[in-house]
């Protein structure tokens, strides 16, 4: 990216346990952006961010590790950590120097210590973040279910963000509910995304479960001021624009938790 100022840089650490995910939605963040043509793989040592020799032998991340992405004029450094606790420290650090947390859960593995552990250490220097779900593709997952036990877990309530178009293997995009568009992703690894219709078999779920219908929040002194802020209509021109405007604020203040959904990459 030419000329960056410091004001269009973001770091952003991804955090949780081992098998969550963390690696890999780095490699679909490196395809979808373009930064490569292909997504690399952790069981084959292919991917950016695990490229020691130990890290291949293991399959697994040792050391964090930082990649730059462009989207939108904004520079993304995505710091992915390792998960296992013997490398807590690693983690803990890059939480501190960053400025949003994307903590990742796994649907079929659901919460574990590791994941609570970072959200802990994150609460205490206030970061603010979103929660990224992984695995809706493997068998008896769900939405629902992954985020039943997401806001079980941190007493929270989150505001979902992207929705998945099918389910389990079914899986093959994602409606991002900000802006109310529906994308196809071919499933290869390139990244190359589809902009197409909201299935007509969603409209009534997207509708309902746009930003904007509800609130919501980690700290829950702050539910009622983001939700009132940013209210509007689905239907509003306005409304992804305020509806951004309106995560933005709360995020800024750690008052919101957004979730969004993998797709099958
Ligand atoms: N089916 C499926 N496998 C995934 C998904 N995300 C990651 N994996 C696989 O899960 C394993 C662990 O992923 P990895 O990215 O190394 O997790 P990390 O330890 O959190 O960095 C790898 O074999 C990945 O290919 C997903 O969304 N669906
Ligand atoms: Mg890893």
């Amino acid at each position: 990216m030419k000329d960056t100022k410091p004001e269009s840089i973001r770091n952003i650490v991804l955090l949780s346990y081992n098998g969550a995910g963390k690696t890999s939605l780095v490699e679909a963040i490196l395809a979808t952006t373009g930064a490569v043509s292909q997504m690399g793989s952790v069981t084959a040592g292919t991917t950016a961010m695990d490229y020691e020799p130990e890290e291949h032998h293991r399959k697994i991340s040792v050391h964090s590790s930082l990649c730059q992405v462009s989207w939108h004029d904004t520079a993304l450094n995505l710091i992915d950590t390792p998960g296992a606790p013997s490398f807590y420290a690693e983690a803990r650090q890059a939480s501190y120097i960053s400025d949003a947390a994307l903590w990742i859960v796994n649907a079929s593995l659901g919460v574990k210590s590791e994941c609570e552990k970072a959200w802990e250490y994150t609460a205490t220097v206030e970061l603010p973040g979103l929660f990224f779900v992984t695995g809706l593709d493997k068998e008896r997952t769900s939405l629902k279910a992954a985020t039943d036990v997401i806001e079980q877990s941190f007493e929270i309530k989150t505001i979902i963000v992207s929705l998945p178009i099918g389910q389990e293997a079914g899986i093959e995009g994602v409606v991002d509910l900000i802006t109310g568009t529906a994308y196809r992703y071919p499933g290869d690894g390139s990244g190359k995304r589809q902009k197409i219709d909201i299935p007509p078999t969603m409209k009534e779920e997207v509708e309902r479960q746009k930003p904007g219908h509800h609130g919501i929040t980690r700290h829950s002194g702050g539910s009622v001021a983001i939700a009132g802020r940013a209210r509007c209509h689905a239907s509003d021109p306005c409304h992804a624009q305020r509806w951004r405007t309106g995560l933005a604020i709360g995020f800024h203040e750690c008052s919101v938790v957004g979730l969004r959904v993998q797709n099958d990459y």
